[in-house]
């Protein structure tokens, strides 16, 4: 069967689905294919810090209601350092805050508006591929209940995240890959307990990193560094909360409420960058082109800069007839992503062990950290990074 639309999206991750709202808001036409069922799609637990840009753009796809009626705003983030933390005042280093969002929120809220639009998504959709996009006709190919499928469509957006098939489909000689894997990764655990600190807190400590976020006034995130081939069947909720308090300073510890995890999942720690972001009529977006370790809470806040980037260069196309936004797409998103990529870089480098650390490694992290906690310009740095850099 063959159908046609303007836009053809592949995945229904943060990226697919703004995208497709931004469009319909639009008046362009999408149809978004999802490898798996919705119910998947939000059982995934992913990030929870949105910059006012991206809650800006979740405004604009008129998704925000809810996002602004349960969402924490924080002022500031706070780094744990040889057991006493330091504040980073972000309201008053650069006047902007962030907001504490789950992306599991902040996905249900996109699919429910698309349901609502009428805007079709079809779920379970297989063996996607996305073919002829160099010449003007190009297709998206699939399986659905069992029956092959065809979409012809203008350009095609790959939104598939980082396993997907959209870079995947792209000849090895029209793409540059940058990559850096990390000898580390972080378990995570979500539990409904009331949160250590109003505020994150970033923890340096000698026995690995660790991260005290939240999702609500009830329901806690903690994550600890472990080895890259850790298995998360060894860590039993005890033997997490214990390795926690022993890197969280004295005050968090006494204030620690632990309790049973509801989700607990090994993330793997990877820097990545495909160039270019554009072949042909594919567009790439989100996790399908790039990539960060998340101690900068960037990679859902990139996934939405390049969406703000390509739906506004949809738009032109379809309103006024110019391509200049799509032609300059991939320079303009890549921009972004390259100083979204040095920071969380730095932050990883910042706050983790390293197996070759050693001492004098530990001892340069240190000073750094020192010299954060005593100067206002690297405070302002981090801060300018942290609540996002401008579209
Ligand atoms: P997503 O969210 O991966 O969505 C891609 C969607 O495409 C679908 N898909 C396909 N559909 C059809 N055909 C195919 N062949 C397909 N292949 C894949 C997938 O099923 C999926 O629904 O990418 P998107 O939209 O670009 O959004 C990016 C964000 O999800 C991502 O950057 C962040 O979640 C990264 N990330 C984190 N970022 C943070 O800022 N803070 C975090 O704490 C944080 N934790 C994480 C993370 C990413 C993780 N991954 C990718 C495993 C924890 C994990 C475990
Ligand atoms: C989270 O709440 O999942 C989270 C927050 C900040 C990060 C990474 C993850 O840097």
């Amino acid at each position: 069967m063959s159908q046609r639309t303007q836009v053809a999206i592949i995945g229904s991750g943060p990226a697919g689905l703004l995208l497709g709202q931004l469009l319909h808001k639009a008046g362009i036409d999408t149809i978004i294919l999802e490898r798996h069922t919705r119910d998947h799609v939000l059982g995934r637990i992913r990030a929870g810090v949105l910059e006012q840009g991206t809650v800006s753009l979740i405004d604009e796809a008129g998704c925000g209601d809810r996002m602004h009626r349960q969402g924490l705003i924080h002022h500031g983030i706070e780094l744990s350092i040889r057991g006493v933390r330091h504040r980073i005042d972000f309201k008053g280093l650069t006047g902007k805050s962030v907001m504490v969002y789950g992306q599991t929120e902040m996905t249900r809220d996109l699919m429910d508006a698309r349901s609502m639009a009428g805007a079709p998504t079809v779920y379970e959709a297989l063996n996607v591929m996305p073919i002829g996009y160099d010449g003007t006709r190009p297709i998206v190919r699939y399986v659905e209940d069992g029956e092959p499928k065809d979409i012809a469509c203008d350009f095609i957006a790959g939104c598939d995240g980082f396993h997907g098939i959209s870079r995947q489909s792209v000849p090895d000689n029209a793409i540059s890959i940058f990559e850096r894997v990390y000898p580390f990764g972080w378990l995570g655990l979500l539990a409904d307990v009331p949160p250590v600190s109003p505020e994150l807190i970033y923890v340096n400590h000698e026995r690995g990193f660790a991260l005290c976020s939240m999702r609500s006034h009830t329901r806690s995130r903690y994550y600890i560094q472990c080895d890259a081939s850790e298995h998360v069947d060894n860590w039993p909720d005890d033997r997490f909360w214990n390795e926690l308090r022993r890197r969280l300073d004295k005050q968090a510890v006494a204030r620690l409420v632990s309790g049973p995890s509801i989700e607990k999942s090994i993330a793997p720690l990877r820097s990545f960058v495909a160039e270019p972001m554009r072949f042909g009529r594919l567009f790439l977006a989100g996790d399908a082109a790039h990539i960060v370790p998340p101690t900068g809470a960037k990679g859902l806040n990139l996934a939405a800069s390049d969406v703000h980037y390509l739906a506004e260069a949809f738009i032109d196309h379809y309103r006024g007839g110019s391509d200049k936004g799509l032609d300059h797409y991939s320079p303009r998103a890549l921009a972004r992503v390259w100083k979204a990529e040095r920071f969380s870089w730095w932050m990883t480098s910042l706050l983790h062990r390293f197996p070759d650390t050693g001492p004098f490694g530990q001892r340069i992290q240190l000073a750094e950290l020192d010299y954060l906690a005593g100067s206002r310009a690297a405070q302002t740095t981090l801060a300018e990074n942290y609540v996002g850099l401008p579209y």
